[in-house]
């Protein structure tokens, strides 16, 4: 019995595991984290977790680089973006230009 329950703990494990994928929280008008490491490859989900509208935009207020630009318009909101090349990828929101985060992809 106690294998059993052994055994199901570890495949929940494993699932959440292979699901998870990396993420940045929007919340009290910050990036979490602001900066992300991730492989080249990797999709990368914001979460909307304010009540209020946010964007990821990429490049900085004074240069936007157009790579993306997403609009998360309410709590729950997500976006994903793929990150195919090494490099690194600042970003901010354009309703808040103090919000400011990076991806750094290897
Ligand atoms: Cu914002």
């Amino acid at each position: 019995m106690r294998v059993v329950l052994v055994l199901v703990l570890l495949l929940a494990i494993v699932s959440v595991a292979a699901s998870a994928q990396p993420g940045v929280t929007l919340q009290l008008f910050q990036f979490r984290p602001a900066q992300l490491e991730v492989k080249a490859g990797t999709r990368v989900t914001w979460t909307n977790q304010d009540d209020i509208e946010h964007t990821v935009t990429a490049g900085t207020p004074e240069r936007r680089d157009g790579r993306f630009d997403t609009r998360l318009p309410a709590k729950g909101a997500t976006a994903t973006v793929e990150f195919k090349e090494p490099g690194v990828y600042p970003y901010f929101c354009d309703r808040h230009q103090s919000m400011r985060g990076e991806i750094r992809v290897r």
